[in-house]
């Protein structure tokens, strides 16, 4: 696909018709940086701001209007209905988009029925740092080093590298193999859906069952490449207020990250928005020689998915994998 520049304040317009002031009001020129073939380990894009490369982790604000912490920045990694596993680089300078790998080998989820690959857009809040340095207060266990993913449950279909302002309306706690692995659900501002729900709860009388489908599939969705399923602390959503302070906490830890205050677990936090923040800063102007980031959009045609996952993977009753048996029966 090819890159696109969009305008923040498009959606401005949109959400202040509907009486709410979800955006910070300035128009922000974002457009993207994409090298080689999608599917590949190689391929890379990068975040611009005024065609200069930034980090989509630590320079996309984590509140387009800090007054309102409901309505979040989300970084969009996956797109609805795509099954690569596409996501931030952790220790690459400016964090661009990448796909990630498994057995030295692009990585893909199965697609467990009913399900289609990602059921939702999938990403990424900026400015957030799930630590591994301390263990979580809510699920006892430490961070698992990213920035807080999120999901989008709303019509847009999305593209990766997409930045969408969303309204938060709870959250999952996964303890994913003794990592803090939080899931926010939330809503694109621009949805239909967003002025009438405000809290995972109002989600159930507009999307009867979404709830328990998507809390089901962030259950299983390892399982059909062998691993067991994932704990839910508490096994249900948390609600938007709590989830609002799991945000500004998150936000604090990742403050002590840019400012080289705590151990950072290899990622790199070059960043090009805060000069005050000790020796993260890099001008943005010399971001590309900086950092040696390919001078031009040199992207071709995506390589091939391998077959076994354009396949159907189906589930046992208790999340188990199902086999069929042997059979010598005749059709
Ligand atoms: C931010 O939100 C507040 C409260 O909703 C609103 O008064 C203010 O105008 C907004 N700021 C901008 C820049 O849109
Ligand atoms: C986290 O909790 C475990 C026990 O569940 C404990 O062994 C470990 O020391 C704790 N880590 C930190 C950093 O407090
Ligand atoms: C939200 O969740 C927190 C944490 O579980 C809880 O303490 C609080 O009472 C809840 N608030 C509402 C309004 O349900
Ligand atoms: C960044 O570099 C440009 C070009 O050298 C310079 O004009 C600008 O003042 C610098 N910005 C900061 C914040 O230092
Ligand atoms: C990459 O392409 C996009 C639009 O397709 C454009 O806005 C951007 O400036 C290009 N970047 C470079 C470095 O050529
Ligand atoms: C804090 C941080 O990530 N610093 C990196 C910034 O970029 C330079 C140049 O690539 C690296 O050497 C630093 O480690």
């Amino acid at each position: 696909m090819a890159s696109l520049t969009f305008l923040l304040g498009l959606s401005a317009a949109v959400t202040l018709a509907v009486g709410q002031d979800c955006t910070a009001g300035n128009a922000v020129n974002y457009n993207l940086r994409e090298v080689g073939q999608r599917n590949t380990l190689d391929w890379r894009m990068w975040l611009q701001r005024d065609n200069t490369p930034i980090s989509f982790w630590h320079d996309v604000p984590l509140w387009p209007n800090e007054t309102n912490r409901r309505v979040v920045n989300m970084v969009v990694e996956i797109p609805r209905w795509v099954d690569g596993k596409i996501e931030i680089s952790r220790d690459e300078p400016l964090n661009p988009i990448f796909h990630d790998s498994r057995n030295d080998a692009p990585r893909y989820v199965e697609s467990v029925w009913p399900h289609k690959s990602y059921p939702f857009l999938y990403g990424s809040i900026p400015q957030t740092w799930e630590s591994p340095n301390f263990n979580h207060s809510f699920t006892g266990e430490p961070g698992d080093n990213d920035p807080v993913d999120i999901f989008d449950i709303g019509q847009d279909a999305g593209y990766v590298g997409q930045i969408k302002q969303a309204k938060i309306l709870g959250g999952l706690a996964l303890n994913d193999g003794g990592e803090t692995d939080w899931k926010i659900i939330a809503v694109d501002v621009n949805d239909p859906l967003a002025p009438l729900v405000n809290s995972y709860e109002d989600v159930e009388t507009y999307r009867p069952g979404l709830l328990k489908a998507y809390r089901d599939w962030f259950t299983y969705y390892k399982v059909a490449r062998g691993d067991g399923l994932i704990e839910i602390v508490e096994d249900n959503y948390q609600n938007a207020s709590f989830i609002q302070t799991i945000l500004e906490d998150s936000h604090d830890t990742w403050l002590e990250l840019i400012r080289g205050e705590v151990d950072s677990n290899e990622i790199n936090y070059n960043q090009t928005t805060r000069p005050g923040a000790g020796g993260s800063y890099v001008n943005a102007s010399s971001t590309v020689e900086a950092f040696d980031i390919p001078r031009s959009n040199t992207s071709q045609p995506a390589a091939q998915k391998p077959a076994r996952f354009e396949e159907w993977y189906y589930l046992n009753w208790d999340f188990s994998l199902a086999e069929l048996p042997t059979s010598n029966g005749t059709c």
